[in-house]
């Protein structure tokens, strides 16, 4: 790192050494006691544990700040722009990742002593900001951070919920849902920007004129406007010297009082807009049930959209760009279909507002947007009632039938009389009743439509997008989801990234993919293996620990630590994980010298509270769990423990203490998964199917090194095409018969037959996920899981190997690749260097 900035401003007026900018233990702990009094008004003998977390946060923030102005900077300054739109971000705790990235972790922890307290106590004082439900809002969380540390000039646009995913809790085996206050004891990374407001106009009607120069225009008259208010974070890159912007929108009521029914004395009316308003960014939708008819997530995608490209036209105006020009500033990316109403507002705000005409602002439309697809599930494909569109959007809605006029017309030449292909392309469903397809509108409206893993993409080109494929296959493409190794490896696991460092220096940390193979070397290593084995002895033991604290199970660190953290869904088949334990369990019973190392299987996730079948998996683990733990037969050899309120905070202990991760969706569901590549890179074997990334962990990692099971995603469809018949597979298996019929006869249910009935009768008469056909090749598999543990030196060497070969898997890496294929965008870093070469 070289201390000038390139595009640092000459008069930026800051010292290096002042109080908010020293890097000194010294510096940071002034500026923490400074804090402590004047931020949060404490005096050191009477502050809680949180008012010195807050003053903490603070004093890490204000070294932020000053790299903060450099990157507002550029954002005016450099030719292209990249925004991130996401109606989710997880980005999980922030303070010991900002104090990784800012190079301050060993002078903070001295600092924090010298006033007799303890860093990591401080660290653990932190929650987290739940603004998504999973992979999609971690992925995006990763690619700022990537963004960030690349010195990309970006900005992060989403939503500020006020409550964000719910907290898990497990009652009698039950998950209950307790809202997330994560605003409760204050927010200090974030900076409210007040003056940075837009108004969202929402319902009401349009109309038709002609403007002074005789064009027709059209006015939309809306019944309400809302406010939308920035509240901004910083996101620190790794060692660099820029910072990158997650802003977020809160929505509020123009006025706080409607005075005229005040006035009538309608006290209630007068607040009741107020509250309508404020409702927009109050709640995360958790992703349960289709969106059809969830007004308020319409408005919620809207409103972020609306104020993010208000404000995108702002910055360009500011910068003296000229309308006509603004795709050549910013590369939008739209995070699945959830901001896809950006195509038809950004028509609106060019066509209607700055009264470009309709062809340009397409063009430019088209140039700015690019779509990523994160699902191939029917139900999760977004698409609004045209009512409610009409009546929530009116202006998009005729906007959005004059794009699809127009587009189909051209199909029209290109196929002429096929009215079929015609009316699935439509960016309107007219099947039974009317929808928008929201998929269609992102297809049609965006310059390049990528998916999130090999397969997955192929799959996307083959079945969900096949017709846009087939009418433009130059806009489809792959780019491989990936994680930052920041934190899932340098700060989740401080023990593995050591040795990896101590081995190979730190450039595998920015840069996995050109160095992290060198550790290949080191597997040969017998002093290395061992060292290896310890660091990952002690993560075990760590989250032993931890899993005392939280469910009272207490497991033995030795045992093989089986793993599967995810949102609990039946495609990712949970409950296949929880029959191969049910049959663990039975032929330990009968046979109590079974050669098999001692197993932990340790569960944790969250079902979306609408899912009932989600919910059921829950209990079910939790009561299979109840009889194993306390059957003194097996107490030695086999534990299960359903881990609560699995997010970032708590995924960062558990990755680094997997020896298998179970990644055994059903072949063709997952789009990537990004969990997957965690543990991979965390040291753990992977029991999988060919599904999402699966496929490409593998490649990288070797079939050797890779527990592959189960039906590939085609033998899927032609095993569906014949038509399956789980009951026949029921009826084959012996030990599959007895697992299940251990469960209908109630023995997991204190007697009960009838609660994991819905369960049992799903499986055996549908069996959508084809758990029972995979299920021999999965026992047979963790079969070989088990022979493998037993033989450690040769386990670790294949832990080992699956670090050394995960490069391909740093979001760095995914990001370059967006920056190359679709963005168009240069690092702050070359920009620099160009500058500084021609001068
Ligand atoms: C993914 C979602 C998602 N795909 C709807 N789709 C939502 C859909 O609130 N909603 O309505 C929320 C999220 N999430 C995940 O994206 C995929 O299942 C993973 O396989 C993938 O790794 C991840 C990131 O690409």
């Amino acid at each position: 790192m070289n201390g000038e900035h390139p595009l640092k401003p000459a008069d930026m007026p800051i010292v290096r050494d002042d109080i908010r900018t020293g890097m000194t233990a010294e510096a940071i702990k002034n500026d923490l006691l400074e804090n402590l009094y004047y931020i949060q008004a404490r005096i050191p003998k009477l502050a809680t544990r949180n008012d010195w977390y807050m003053a903490l946060a603070y004093t890490v923030r204000d070294r932020m700040l000053e790299r903060w102005g450099m990157a507002m900077e550029s954002l005016h300054q450099s030719s292209r722009a990249v925004c991130y739109f996401s109606a989710e971000f997880l980005p999980g705790p922030h303070l010991a990742n900002a104090m990784m990235n800012l190079g301050i972790y060993e002078q903070t922890r001295e600092a924090v002593a010298q006033l007799g307290l303890n860093l990591d106590s401080l660290i653990a004082q932190e929650g987290e900001p739940g603004l998504g439900n999973g992979g999609l809002g971690r992925l995006a969380a990763c690619f700022l951070d990537s963004l960030a540390s690349l010195e990309i000039p970006s900005i992060g646009y989403g939503i500020r919920y006020e409550f964000g995913i719910f907290d898990q809790e497990i009652r009698d085996g039950w998950q209950r849902e307790v809202t997330d206050k994560w605003l409760a004891l204050g927010n200090p990374w974030e900076i409210p920007r007040p003056e940075i407001a837009y108004y969202v106009p929402l319902g009401g009607h349009t109309k038709q004129y002609h403007d002074k120069q005789g064009r027709f225009r059209v006015r939309w008259v809306p019944a309400h406007v809302v406010k939308g208010l920035a509240y901004d974070t910083p996101i620190p890159g790794y060692h660099v010297e820029s910072v990158t912007l997650l802003r977020l929108w809160k929505s509020e009521a123009c006025e706080s009082f409607d005075f005229q029914a005040f006035n009538k004395g309608d006290y209630y009316g007068a607040v009741e807009d107020k509250v309508a308003s404020e409702t927009i960014s109050k709640v995360l939708y958790p992703n349960d049930e289709p969106s059809l008819g969830k007004q308020l997530r319409l408005s919620q995608q809207y409103f972020f959209v609306s104020c993010s490209l208000q404000d995108m036209l702002r910055i360009h105006h500011l910068a003296g760009g000229a309308p006509d020009a603004f795709d050549k500033r910013f590369a939008i990316q739209l995070n699945d279909t959830h901001p896809a109403i950006a195509v038809a507002e950004l028509m609106r705000l060019l066509v209607d507002r700055l009264a470009m005409e309709w062809d340009r602002a397409w063009e430019i439309t088209q140039n700015t947007l690019s779509y990523t697809n994160h699902t191939l599930l029917p139900e999760a494909l977004e698409k609004w009632s045209l009512p409610l569109f009409q009546k929530m959007l009116p202006r998009h809605l005729e906007i959005i039938f004059e794009i699809n006029r127009r587009f189909l017309e051209d199909v029209r030449l290109t196929y002429p009389g096929d009215n079929e292909r015609l009316r699935r392309l439509s960016l309107i469903d007219e099947t039974d009743d009317r929808y928008v397809r929201m998929a269609n509108l992102a297809a049609v409206g965006s310059h390049a439509i990528n998916g999130v893993a090999a397969l997955h993409t192929e799959l996307l080109k083959e079945t969900t997008m096949r017709d846009f494929y087939g009418l433009f296959p130059e806009k489809f493409l792959n780019i491989t989801n990936g994680v930052s190794p920041r934190r899932w490896m340098v700060l989740s696991n401080p023990g593995m990234s050591g040795l990896i460092s101590d081995a190979l220096g730190e450039s595998w940390i920015c840069n996995p993919q050109d160095s992290i193979s060198r550790l290949e070397y080191f597997a040969d290593d017998a002093a290395f293996r061992e060292a290896w084995r310890k660091v990952k002895q002690e993560n075990k033991r760590e989250l032993a620990r931890l899993i005392e604290e939280r469910t009272g199970i207490v497991v033995n660190p030795e045992s093989l630590f089986d793993i599967q953290v995810k949102r609990i869904h039946e495609y990712k088949r949970q409950h296949l994980n929880a029959l191969h334990i049910i049959t663990h369990y039975i032929r330990l019973k009968r046979n109590p010298s079974l050669d098999a190392p001692p197993r932990t299987v340790i569960f944790g996730g969250k079902a979306a509270p609408g899912y009932v079948m989600a919910k059921l998996i829950i209990k079910f683990i939790n009561a299979i769990a109840e009889v194993i733990n306390s059957d003194p037969d097996v107490a030695d050899r086999l534990k299960v423990v359903f881990f609560p309120d699995f997010n970032v905070k708590n995924g960062q202990r558990i990755y680094p203490a997997a020896d298998l991760s179970e990644q055994i969706s059903m072949a063709g569901k997952e789009a990537s998964g990004t969990g997957n590549m965690k543990f991979s890179l965390n040291g753990a074997l992977t029991i999988g199917t060919l599904d999402g990334a699966n496929v490409e962990i593998r490649e990288e990692v070797g079939p050797e090194n890779f527990f592959l099971f189960g039906l590939a995603a085609e033998e899927v469809l032609d095993l569906k095409a014949q038509g399956y018949n789980p009951w026949a597979s029921y009826e084959r298996n012996d030990e599959l018969r007895e697992a299940i019929d251990l469960v209908r006869s109630g023995f997991f249910s204190r007697g009960d037959r009838d609660l994991f009935q819905p369960l049992t009768n799903e499986l055996l008469s549908r069996d959508e996920y084809c758990l029972l056909a995979d299920y021999p090749s999965y026992i047979v598999t963790q079969d070989k899981v088990g022979r493998a543990y037993l033989v450690q030196d040769q386990w670790i060497r294949m832990s080992i190997l699956n670090v050394a070969r995960m490069g391909k898997f740093s979001s760095d890496r995914s990001i370059r690749e967006y920056l190359e294929k679709i963005w168009r965008v240069e690092s702050l870093r070359a920009a620099g260097k160009q500058e500084n070469d021609k001068s």
